[in-house]
Order: structure tokens, then sequence, then C-alpha cells
């Protein structure tokens, strides 16, 4: 089974090691990791870390099979197909937001880790 996610993943943080820990419990784990550019349009704000070392802390995820740059929220069915994904899979930050992609593969939203938000942490350290 190929399971596919996505997301930025910047300030890599507990939430993240967990959701890409049981997503990976679904099948082989291929992660879409939003470009800069991408998480400008999604956040309004550049990430704390670029595309290059937050593809680079991913992938050393034991967890993670494969990674590749999400370039587009429109794209997903693009890249459901180009993977094969039998599973699509992301926290339920998401919740309903992909069903339309259940005609394509599974898809799974999975509890997120309430005490930790990237945002909350950059508003954390500001404060
Ligand atoms: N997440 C989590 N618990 C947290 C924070 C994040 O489970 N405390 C999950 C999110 O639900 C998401 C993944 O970790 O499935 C990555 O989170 P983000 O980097 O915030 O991703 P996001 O900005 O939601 O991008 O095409 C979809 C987007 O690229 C998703």
């Amino acid at each position: 089974m190929i399971v596919i996610t996505f997301g930025t993943f910047d300030l890599y943080h507990i939430g993240h090691v967990r959701l890409l820990e049981r997503a990976s419990k679904y099948g082989k784990l291929i992660v879409g990791i939003s470009s800069d550019e991408l998480n400008k349009k999604k956040k309004d704000r550049l990430p704390v870390y670029s595309f290059e070392e937050r593809n680079e802390i991913i992938s050393s995820n034991k967890h993670v099979y494969e990674t590749f740059k999400e370039e587009s929220l429109e794209k997903k069915a693009e890249y459901i197909k180009k993977y094969n994904a039998d599973v699509l899979i992301m926290g339920d930050d998401w919740k309903g937001k992909f069903d339309e992609f259940n005609t394509m593969c599974k898809v799974i939203y999975l509890s997120r880790t309430k005490t930790i938000s990237t945002t909350a942490t950059i508003d954390n350290i500001k404060a």
C-alpha cells in the first residue's frame, strides 16, 4: 500500500513526528512537502526553514519512504495519480477538506497533536 500526505513541516515538532509515524502504519509513506512559495500562499509568510532544509529533515525520518515538492494545493489529484497512492492521510484540522479524493484513494484524517503548532511556537518565541 502507498500512503501520501502533505504538509509544510516547518519548525519540525512532535505533532509532525507523530503524524508521520501513524501515517506510515498504513503503508509506504510518501510526503509532499510544500514549497516555500506555497507556504507563503497558505500562511502568508515564508517558512522559517527553507524547502531544502525541511526536505532533509523529513527525509531523515525513518518512517518516510520518499518525499517530493508540493507546488500547489490544486495538484493533489495529479500527485495521488503520479505516486499511485492507495491512501491519503492528513491531520484532522483538514477533516472533510479532501473527501473529493475518495474516488481515487482512501481518505483518512488522523487526530492532530493538540498541544503544539508551528504558528503558536513562533508566537511564543516572539512573546
Ligand atoms: N499536524 C498534527 N499535529 C499538529 C500539527 C500538525 O498532526 N500539532 C499535522 C497536520 O494536520 C498535517 C501535518 O501535520 O497533516 C503537517 O502539518 P503542517 O506542516 O501544518 O501542514 P499544513 O500547513 O496543514 O499543509 O496540501 C495540504 C497542505 O500542504 C497541508
